[in-house]
């Protein structure tokens, strides 16, 4: 297949081209209001493009067309399916480069770092589950002799997907890859704050895939993601952002007694043990701070118990690396920390800042902000490490979304259990010993649901992934959310005696 898509790679020209555009039924289409608002680049302040601002009626068209084409798209043989979704992974990796550069220049992630990385899981993970199609399996169940009964998975239909700006490759590619495969059909309603690459994403899909299968909309929560959420013809909403529009979108879902599938916040401890390989923590917390995603992870190591024999030695070479990492344009290759997406997150994260210092906590920056008069208007902050701050002080408990981490000092093992479990949410842990009944009593005592031992987070297509407690509800990525989430189980008896 030709593309016949712009081969234009330039991500400020590109922004230009996707501007005002939703993607529905297979056609670029502008809002049927007509209305727009502009999309920003976070490190300079400079507009750069425009998205649609969808509202009901464009849900309607979407949803509207979403089920139209789930009929065939359903009927189609699931290995078929699995080959189309997989073109698209492959499409996609030609295209890592472009994506990534897209997705930094209008969410402020380093491409080094960041953006280059999410751009290649997004393709990753078309071609994992393109691959799992013939798994698409049922049971035959020991029910009667006489009698055959089994089990088929049933796609459910379609499957409204709202997604954030933090990761909006990754996250939109656990969604709709699995769906897709499984034979459902899906609406997107972009983040606002990031709506062109997405959409990027969906011109590429478009060329493999029919129309219909996939569609999606830019817009804000209430006007364009509130009416996707109630609209008759969507079955089923995956949903990924704060835990209060969590909860609006799973009461709107009851209404409808359909299916949701939250993946909300974190507050991650990491706990590093007396006995641990200092370096090799240093540089977990490193990673696991997401010193370069501004912290704006919701697994990011957001508070740090550290044993007391080691708690000055670890502060300061994590205090070291973090300072010897370079901000700045996040084009740059030479760059390791972009920006924060928005002002508003930045004032967000600024408060939290002012709450631990007034909680009476030392606030030690990191690192040095960009001197380059061009990105004197860029949203870039200092990533912060606080010491001696209380575990009731706000930047303690609550999620910060931003580059702040709280570095606590422990001595006894119950207490920093109960420590780290004493949260509302439930979403990852790390543990650093090199003690084997350490790392597993406490990886198994650990409230959440991703935990790992001497090393960092990460998210990879086939590691089942998600929270318990107030980080969400049920699982992404890995074959069983495909299984679990995107089909039912439907039984059947045959007695044909
Ligand atoms: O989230 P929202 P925001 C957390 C993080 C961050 C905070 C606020 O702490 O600081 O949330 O971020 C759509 N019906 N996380 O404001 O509002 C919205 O348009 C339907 C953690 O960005 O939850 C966007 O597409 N949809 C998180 C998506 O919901 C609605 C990632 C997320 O926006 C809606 C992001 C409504 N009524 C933020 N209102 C993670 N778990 O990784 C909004 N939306």
């Amino acid at each position: 297949m030709v593309s016949k898509i712009s081969q234009n790679t330039d991500p400020f020209s590109l922004a230009k081209e996707l501007s005002g555009f939703h993607l529905i039924d297979g056609e670029m289409v502008r809002a049927a209001s007509g209305k727009t608002f502009d999309v920003v680049n976070p490190a300079t302040g400079e507009k750069v493009g425009e998205a649609a601002a969808g509202d009901a009626a464009d849900v309607d068209r979407a949803a509207t067309a979403a089920a139209r084409a789930q009929k065939a798209w359903k009927a189609m043989p699931a290995r078929e399916r699995g080959k189309l979704v997989a073109e698209c992974g492959r499409r996609l990796t030609e295209r890592v480069e472009e994506l990534g550069r897209l997705v930094a220049l209008e969410t402020g992630k380093a491409l080094r770092t960041e953006s280059r990385v999410e751009a290649s899981v997004l393709a990753d993970a078309f071609i994992f589950y393109g691959g799992l199609a013939s798994e698409l399996k049922g049971e035959s169940v020991p029910f009667n002799p006489d009698m055959l009964t089994v089990t088929v998975r049933e796609p459910i239909g379609v499957v409204g997907a709202i997604i954030p700006w933090n990761v909006p490759l990754m996250l939109m590619a656990l969604k709709i890859a699995p769906a897709i495969v499984a034979g459902n059909t899906v609406v997107v309603k972009s983040a606002e704050e990031a709506p062109l690459t997405v959409l990027r994403v969906c011109q590429i899909m478009n060329e493999v895939l029919p129309p219909g299968v996939f569609n999606i909309l830019s817009g804000f929560g209430p006007e364009c993601g509130a009416p996707l959420v109630s609209h008759p013809a969507v079955n089923k909403i995956t949903f990924t952002g704060s835990v209060e529009t969590g909860k609006i979108v799973s009461k709107a879902a009851a209404d409808k007694l359909i299916p949701v599938t939250l993946e909300l916040g974190g507050k991650s401890p990491m706990i590093v043990f007396a006995d641990a390989d200092l370096e090799r923590a240093v540089a977990g917390a490193v990673a696991g701070v997401r010193f370069t995603r501004q912290g704006q992870s919701c697994t990011a190591s957001s508070r740090i118990y550290v044993h007391a024999d080691i708690h000055d030695e670890f502060v300061a070479k994590l205090k070291a690396k973090a300072d010897a990492m370079k901000m700045g344009d996040p084009l740059d290759e030479a760059t390791d920390i972009g920006t924060i997406i928005s002002r508003d997150q930045l004032e967000k994260v600024q408060g939290y800042i002012q709450k631990g210092i007034d909680a009476g906590g030392t606030a030690n920056a990191c690192s040095a902000l960009p001197e380059d008069p061009a990105l004197k208007k860029g949203l870039f902050i200092q990533p912060v490490i606080f010491t001696d701050i209380s575990a009731d002080a706000p930047p303690s408990r609550e999620e910060i979304f931003g580059p702040v981490t709280c570095v606590f000092k422990f001595t006894d093992y119950e207490e920093v259990l109960a420590a780290a479990n004493d949260s509302v949410f439930g979403l990852a842990a790390t543990v650093w010993t090199n003690d084997l009944k350490t790392a597993m009593d406490a990886t198994r005592r650990l409230e959440a649901g991703f935990v790992q031992v001497n090393q960092n987070l990460v998210v990879q297509p086939n590691l089942s992934y998600g929270g318990i407690k107030q980080s969400g509800l049920g699982k992404e990525a890995s074959l069983e959310a495909m299984l679990e989430h995107f089909t039912h189980k439907k039984t059947i008896i045959f007695n044909m005696k």
